[in-house]
């Protein structure tokens, strides 16, 4: 063999050792963290979420835009390829000068402690998987690499050999002790997944629940409340097609059982629930249309639900909340915080704290095993999902999550409305077609909806029934469509009589504005 090529075989492996060292910094991190502390104390899961909380709107904005609901993939995915970069980096650098490697493991480890030490919910004891795992990762590097250095200091003058007089050892023996260690990563990391609650126990525990019937059913949601038009969503959406916005790359893991309310704060008397409590309560069911703040103008970050909950303003009732408290500031088990106008929710709409969406228990995604709901604002200021905490306090004392990043702290949702059919870019035939959509206004509703075909006049377009002022509301118009392309624009007046505005505004800071279109080619 020639100098170069052992010395480009002796390289690939101190890049494996790397490899395998990084893994296994990770797999022990998994596994103490889920034995002693919480699984959100790993460090990878820690690093990523804190690069959530420290994403730039700018970014968030594009890749929500870019990714839609896939953005956590995408950053789960980022920083593994980074990972993976900086280990093969860390196995090169302490092939080349002995603890080069480590002191890159050991860097990497701060910056996890770093993290882990400032997640909303964290101990001291959150160091500790990081801090395990660095150790086991730095062993293992120096114990593969030095092998390597003893093989290498032979062919390459250039690596200091403190041990070229041993003898070295052959190849494959770094080789097999590099697959046990990447062996014992896997291990490790699998372990951490199947000692902490799993995922699997929580979907278990919701399978198992069986929700009590309203005391108070939703009304009857009238049969003209929807279009029968081909492509258009339901008006009710499924739990599986409802979309999900929220800020937390591993679901948090509440059981029913495990599970605690705490109302504090400006109160005569602190209150705290567990679920067989509010099981116990006379429960109502609503159909309530959610709306995300970063929804684009036309874009589909809005669901419409049957939500089945206890009135938040009965809950708080009971903790006897001071006269001058005028915010009520939720948390969830995951350390996200929301703050809603307490006149809001006691202002005798349905704002509920929601155990049941369509019928089923929440799924884990919507805030297993209980959320927040509150008609008319956007869910960052509302909608709190695995919720354990309400505090009655003042908008002069306390932000939330999204406000201290420069979010609205008011943000009742704005008018919107929709063209679904026909999609935009759709090749049309000539003659009388269906132009249908949605618009909504919650808490307000809907009281007329208009269609404009390129610069004509706006035309009125027929509302289907509405099912109450808290929901979305359907909407149709025949056209008459004519050869040529054509833009078709919609825009929908609430039920104060407020014309929705055609300015173009962005999400940011309080929810986006403006007329939605679509283009069309007629033939
Ligand atoms: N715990 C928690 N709750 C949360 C969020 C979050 O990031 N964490 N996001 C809020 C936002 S921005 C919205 S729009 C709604 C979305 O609810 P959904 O995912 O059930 O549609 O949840 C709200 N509740
Ligand atoms: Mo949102």
């Amino acid at each position: 063999m020639t100098a170069t090529t052992h010395r480009w075989r002796t390289r690939g492996l101190a890049a494996l050792a790397g490899i395998a060292a990084g893994g296994l910094t990770l797999g022990v991190g998994e596994l103490v963290a889920a034995l002693v502390v919480e699984p959100a104390a790993a460090p990878f899961l820690a690093v990523g979420n804190t690069f959530v909380d420290l994403t730039p709107e700018w970014l968030k904005s594009f890749a929500i835009r870019t990714f839609g609901e896939n953005d956590k993939q995408v950053l789960l995915a980022g920083m593994a390829g980074v990972l993976l970069l900086v280990s093969v980096a860390g196995g090169l650098l302490e092939l080349w000068r002995r603890w080069a490697g480590v002191t890159v493991l050991a860097a990497l480890g701060a910056v996890a402690v770093a993290a882990a030490l400032n997640r909303p919910t964290a101990t001291a004891a959150w160091a500790l998987p990081t801090v395990a795992g660095a150790v086991a990762g730095a062993a293992a590097l120096t114990l593969l690499v030095g092998r390597l250095r003893a093989r290498a200091a032979d062919a390459d003058p250039r690596i200091s050999g403190e041990s070229a007089s041993v003898a070295r050892p052959p190849r494959r023996q770094v080789l097999l002790l590099t697959a046990a260690v990447a062996g014992l990563a896997v291990a490790t990391a699998l372990g951490g997944r199947r000692f902490g609650q799993t995922l699997a126990e929580v979907r278990d525990a919701r399978d198992a629940l069986r929700l009590p019937p309203p005391a108070d059913p939703a009304p009857a949601v009238p049969a003209a409340a929807e279009l029968d038009v081909e492509g258009q969503p339901p008006f009710r959406t499924s739990n599986r097609e409802f979309y999900r916005v929220d800020t937390a790359l591993d679901l948090p893991r509440v059981t029913p059982e495990e599970w605690r309310l705490r109302i504090h704060g400006m109160v005569g008397r602190e209150i705290e629930l567990d679920f067989t409590d509010v099981l116990g309560l006379d429960l109502v069911e609503r159909m309530i249309t959610l709306t995300c703040v970063s929804n684009e103008v036309g874009g589909e970050l809005a669901g419409n639900a049957v939500w089945l909950g206890y009135p938040l303003a009965d809950l708080l009732a009971r903790a006897n909340p001071a006269g001058d408290a005028d915010m009520l500031l939720s948390t969830s088990v995951d350390g996200f915080t929301a703050s809603t106008p307490l006149d809001v929710v006691t202002d005798g709409r349905d704002a509920l704290l929601a155990i049941g969406m369509n019928g089923e228990p929440l799924p884990v995604e919507h805030g297993f095993p209980a959320r927040l709901v509150v008609p008319g604002l956007y869910g960052y200021v509302s909608a709190t999902k695995w919720v354990t905490d309400l505090e009655l306090t003042r908008f002069d004392r306390a932000t939330a999550y999204w406000t201290d990043r420069g979010w609205a702290a008011e943000a009742p949702i704005k008018t919107a409305s929709r063209v679904d059919v026909p999609r935009s870019f759709a090749d049309l035939p000539a003659g009388r077609t269906v132009v249908a959509g949605v618009a909504w206004a919650q808490h307000r509703g809907i009281r007329s909806v208009e269609v404009q075909v390129d610069d004509g006049d706006w035309q009125a377009a027929e509302l289907a029934a509405e099912a109450s002022v808290d929901t979305w509301r359907q909407w149709f118009w025949e056209w008459d469509a004519e050869a040529g392309n054509h833009t078709l624009r919609v825009r929908a007046t609430d039920g104060a009589g407020d014309r929705q505005t055609d300015e173009q505004a962005p999400p940011f800071p309080d929810g986006s504005s403006g007329w939605h279109s679509v283009v069309v080619r007629v033939t």
